[in-house]
């Protein structure tokens, strides 16, 4: 496995391996596919992908005594693992091994495409899992249990559903790791967001991690319209491998789930603002927050144009990336002209180059070489210092977090090389 980062993060992250893996894929075919069947090791029999492998080593909190999974029914028995998911970007890592696999030829190519036969059932299940056990009522949008779940841990998209979880005087003590390992403690949640997340790991961790009882029991429900963009695009993307692999109804029900999952994100957007937004589940509410989620109809090629168009008219413009301040024209993760936008503060303002790379890899695949080349271009330069930043201060370019993370690494490398 590649560790997230070398300090922060010393074990391997779901979504963080997708990344890895593609930018893998320009070093190495066989080191990418090394990390992809690393990850599906871990993979519980419900299909979920569980959003920390951890390794042997310790420095992380919390760690897997605190996750407790070796009571799930589910948890693979060799791997220790966390209880919550991440967003699934893997099929994308997947075609990219296949093509790099391709594009090498000999042994290599071999080795691609019986990755692709052998782990194709396996990418299948975990969409599956997605569309049916967080998606119970079929409404085209992914439940998420956990702000961890939607990779963006902090953003002000959970402020008002993380307002209603308050942690029971029952909750184990904890000491903090994570603030050892950057420059400011600002630049990280606070306590009192840590103490929402310990307790919902905690309602997650006494009903055994089972999916049906989770929903029942647990104070975060959200349906999450970023990370059903993602299940959009990389269903349409493994449709594509079942298409090869002569596996035609497969292909058939992931293209049916991509549909629907691209309908649920069409069904969240604001006519006011035009931007997509989250769904309390708990209260029933709308989450109106000027994010980078919010353009989730533009990063998965909605069926209206009039939406995207208006989405893409957005994202070039003073709000976002034209907004004269910053450093380079790229998404912040809060809209600069929020004024609850905090610039250094983790997912509320900062620049995610891997943010920048789904939305140029998004671009490129719909033939906007233009606007994928924007990105890129604008990336390179906020990366030349050669820091790798966990993520970036949008108006001066100064790296935040973690140095050395390893995805940001790796989507540098695909870029290098287009
Ligand atoms: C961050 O999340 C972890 C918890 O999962 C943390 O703060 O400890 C997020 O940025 C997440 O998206 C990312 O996958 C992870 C590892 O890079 O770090």
């Amino acid at each position: 496995m590649t560790a997230a980062a070398p300090r922060l993060y010393p074990h391997m992250w779901s979504w963080d391996s997708g990344l890895i893996a593609v930018g893998l894929a320009r070093l190495s075919v066989p080191r990418a596919i090394t990390e992809l069947r690393t990850l599906l090791r871990a993979q519980w029999s419900t299909g979920m992908i569980p959003h920390i492998v951890f390794s042997a080593g310790d420095g992380y909190f919390p760690g897997p005594e605190r996750w407790g999974t070796e009571s799930a029914a589910a948890a693979p028995a060799a791997v220790r693992t966390s209880g919550i998911c991440q967003p699934p970007v893997h099929a994308i890592a997947v075609r990219r091994i296949l093509d790099a696999g391709r594009a090498a030829g000999g042994e290599v190519r071999d080795q691609a495409e019986a990755f692709v036969r052998e782990t194709f059932g396996s990418w299948l299940a975990w969409h599956r899992w997605l569309a049916t056990a967080r998606d119970p009522d079929r409404r085209g949008l992914v439940e998420i249990h956990h702000g961890w779940e939607s990779g963006m841990d902090n953003s002000p998209r959970w402020d008002e559903p993380y307002a209603a979880v308050v942690p029971g005087a029952d909750l184990p003590g904890f000491v903090r790791t994570d603030v050892d390992h950057v420059g400011d403690v600002r630049e990280r949640p606070t306590d009192a967001e840590y103490g929402r997340y310990l307790w919902i790991v905690e309602q997650l961790r006494r009903v055994r991690y089972d999916d049906d009882a989770a929903r029942e029991v647990v104070a975060f429900r959200v349906a999450d319209v970023f990370m059903s963009a993602i299940l959009a695009v990389a269903s349409d993307e493994l449709a594509g491998l079942g298409d090869e692999l002569g596996r035609v109804e497969d292909a058939a029900e992931l293209r049916e789930l991509a549909g629907r999952f691209r309908a649920g994100v069409l069904s969240t957007v604001s006519p006011a603002t035009g931007l997509a937004r989250d769904l309390d589940r708990r209260s029933g509410r709308w989450i109106e927050t000027e994010t980078i989620a919010g353009f989730a109809p533009l990063f998965c090629g909605a069926q209206d144009g009039a939406v995207v168009a208006r989405q893409r008219e957005l994202f070039w413009g003073e709000r976002w990336c034209g907004h004269p301040a910053l450093a380079h024209p790229l998404p912040p993760s809060v809209s600069p002209s929020d004024p609850g936008m905090r610039p250094r503060t983790y997912w509320r303002g900062p620049v995610w180059p891997i943010v920048s790379w789904l939305f140029s890899w998004a671009f490129e695949r719909q033939g906007d070489d233009d606007g994928a080349r924007r990105l890129r271009d604008a990336s390179l330069r906020q990366l030349a210092a050669g820091d790798f930043g966990e993520y970036y201060e949008p108006f001066t370019g100064e790296p935040l977090g973690s140095l050395h993370q390893s995805w940001t690494a790796a989507v540098t490398l695909d870029w290098l090389a287009r």
